[in-house]
């Protein structure tokens, strides 16, 4: 899959996708990077990539002309990606978008900054993503969790590709607790039934306890949950312990 990412920071990507899982996959040959500097695409001696908005106001909102010169340079070269332009205006980003992106050959993603983009470029895009309901100074960090999450769901990428559908969120689940050695740390003891050698047991226990923190922390993904009967003799199990 080929993630090209249109950019007035190019360097903040170099590092980050240079290491771990994203590292491994680009060795492996099943991810590439194009990364362009949306200023190379300016036309002026000045480089000018940014304007004072028309009406008035603060801030400076970035020229989709240098933006769109870019788009088209990558189009010559490789037909039409997925346009993806990250703005705190967009679709919340979840799980299942990540899904769907995977299985993508070519995703591009644009960063905006903060004080926006011209809003023509919406008409130039396929989808507008944001990462949550904060305030960040632009699309780059966005841009590098997309991918991150992303990455992790095209085949190949994860070494045991059990990894993918264990972890959170494939069910609307927190994962269970995990432990490695010591087994006592500090008078705190590892859970006897993990040392036990009985799968069904352990499995049993994972289940539980994935759903005792589920309830605890993440009550609003229990309600998504479509539990079978033994989830629900654990979530009896969990509420009968805290008894009010
Ligand atoms: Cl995609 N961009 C910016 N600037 N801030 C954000 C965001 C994106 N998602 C959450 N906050």
């Amino acid at each position: 899959m080929i993630f090209t990412i249109l950019t007035l920071f190019p360097d903040i990507f170099h590092s980050p996708l240079q290491e771990s899982i994203i590292k491994k996959a680009f060795d492996k040959g099943l991810v590439n990077f194009n990364i362009i500097n949306i200023r190379d695409f300016a036309a002026d001696v000045h480089k000018t990539c940014d304007d004072r908005p028309y009406g008035g106001g603060p801030g400076m909102v970035m020229k989709i002309e240098p933006i769109y010169r870019a788009m088209e340079l990558v189009e010559s070269i490789y037909g039409r990606p997925r346009y993806v332009l990250l703005t705190p205006q967009g679709r919340p980003f979840d799980q299942a978008t990540a899904e769907r992106y995977g299985k993508l050959a070519h995703i591009c993603l644009i960063c905006g900054r903060y004080e926006g983009v011209d809003e023509r470029i919406v008409g130039c895009v396929d989808e507008e993503v944001s990462i949550g309901d904060y305030v960040l100074s632009g699309g780059e960090i966005p841009a590098l969790v997309l991918i991150d999450a992303v990455s992790r769901n095209i085949p190949g990428v994860l070494g045991n590709e059990g990894s993918v559908a264990d972890e959170s969120f494939k069910e609307p689940l927190l994962e269970y607790p995990q432990y490695t050695r010591p087994e006592v740390f500090m008078d705190m003891e590892v859970p006897a039934v993990l040392l036990s050698g009985n799968h069904e047991e352990i499995r049993k226990w994972r289940r539980k306890e994935a759903i005792r923190k589920t309830l605890l922390k993440r009550p609003d993904l229990i309600d998504k949950l479509a539990p079978t009967e033994e989830d629900g003799k654990f979530i009896r199990e969990i509420m009968e312990e805290f008894p009010e």
